[in-house]
């Protein structure tokens, strides 16, 4: 079923900035063309960003692979005890931070499993170390998964784990962890994850304490569009009720090496997913195109369905690429102004707050 030319008039109507209810959001997901959304949300997009594209200079570290969850969409993970987990010592991050310091980095972020064999002291350290190395700077690191974990391990409140981490250099919460709010999802891909309510409370708890953070939604798995759009008008509620959210990411799923048996989302269900983030996430400002999961050429397709920035150089990731991602290691700065100018925007080089750089 196409949509109807009521519904039609009233995407081709809608005004800058424009809050649209989750019933026409879903209507829009299910009977809209790609083309229409696309459409729709370009212009969304153009009205905040008009030709702009952003960018960060960043590294990537996955510390540490050992977890012990076991989400079946992971394919990065090890359980605690099997000899093929790594963890990077304080040492072998030094060494990573040290290989890149002729390049001017903007941004680190840091994301590992749950590993209960590391002591509170070797995530201040790392930090510490980070903040050192690279006072220029800003450390994105642990998802809300971690922060919980952190909290119930150290036996702490996840206000004073916040703000000893802030103490040791921690600027920005990642957008990771998020997966898919509704609970019977969530019983199925990751029973063991804490519940959609702590993530969204840890994220507010930070946004209130003055610390900005990103979101995540992953994609293309077992969930449908009401999922989907349930999952937005969380992030958009949260966001009226505690502001804070700096960018949103749509992750779609990388099959390889998962658990799950399904294959992944399309090509056109990306830019469907992108473009109804746009139309749906009026108070954030931002929509990353996340090439290292999408691909190079599907983000710079996305940049024309209303995202605006394409993350970084990254160098790194280990997480997308276990499950099979089939896009580069990272990208080289020349790489990543050329991906945006020949997508045909203007490259903006930024900081993790998306504050732009002079260049
Ligand atoms: O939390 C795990 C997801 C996330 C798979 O905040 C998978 O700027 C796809 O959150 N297929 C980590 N996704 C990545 C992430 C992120 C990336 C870039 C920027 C930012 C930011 C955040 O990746 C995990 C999980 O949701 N993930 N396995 C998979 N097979
Ligand atoms: Fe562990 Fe995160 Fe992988 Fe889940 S997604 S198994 S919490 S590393």
């Amino acid at each position: 079923m196409s949509l109807s030319p009521a519904a039609q008039r009233r995407l081709r109507a809608l005004r800058p900035g424009e809050r649209i209810d989750m019933e026409f959001a879903l209507e829009l997901a299910l009977h809209a063309s790609v083309h229409d959304l696309g459409e729709a949300a370009l212009r969304q997009r153009r009205a905040r960003h008009g030709d702009r594209a952003y960018f960060v200079a960043n590294q990537h570290i996955n510390y540490t692979d050992v977890c012990r969850n076991a989400c079946r969409f992971c394919a990065y993970s090890k359980r605690v005890g099997d000899p093929a987990g790594t963890t990077l010592s304080l040492e072998e991050i030094a060494q990573r931070l040290r290989e890149r310091l002729h390049e001017p980095i903007r941004e680190i972020h840091i994301v590992g499993g749950l590993n209960p064999e590391l002591p509170q002291e070797y995530y201040l350290e790392m930090l510490r170390l980070c903040k050192k190395l690279r006072p220029e700077a800003t450390l994105k690191a642990f998802t809300a998964v971690e922060i919980a974990y952190f909290a119930d391990t150290w036996k702490m409140t996840e206000e004073a784990v916040l703000e000893l981490l802030r103490q040791a250099g921690l600027d920005v919460l990642p957008g990771g962890g998020a997966e898919v709010f509704d609970s019977r999802m969530r019983q199925k891909l990751c029973p063991e994850k804490i519940p959609a309510e702590r993530w969204l409370a840890i994220h507010a708890l930070a946004h209130r304490m003055g610390m900005p953070t990103n979101c995540t939604m992953l994609f293309g798995h077992v969930e449908g569009w009401h999922e989907r759009i349930a999952h937005l008008a969380a992030l958009r509620a949260l966001e009226d009720e505690s502001p804070g959210f700096v960018c949103f990411i749509p992750l779609p799923y990388q099959p390889k090496n998962t658990g799950l048996g399904v294959p992944g989302p399309t090509g056109e269900d990306i830019l469907r997913m992108v473009a109804i983030s746009r139309l749906v996430l009026d108070n954030i400002a931002h929509i990353k195109a996340y090439w290292a999961f999408m691909g190079v050429k599907m983000a710079q397709l996305a940049l024309w369905a209303g995202a605006d920035d394409l993350d970084g150089t990254i160098l790194g990731e280990r997480i997308g690429h276990a499950a099979g991602a089939a896009t580069p290691q990272a990208l080289t700065m020349e790489e990543l102004l050329e991906t945006i100018r020949s997508a045909g925007f203007v490259p903006v080089e930024r900081n993790t707050v998306f504050q732009p750089l002079a260049s």
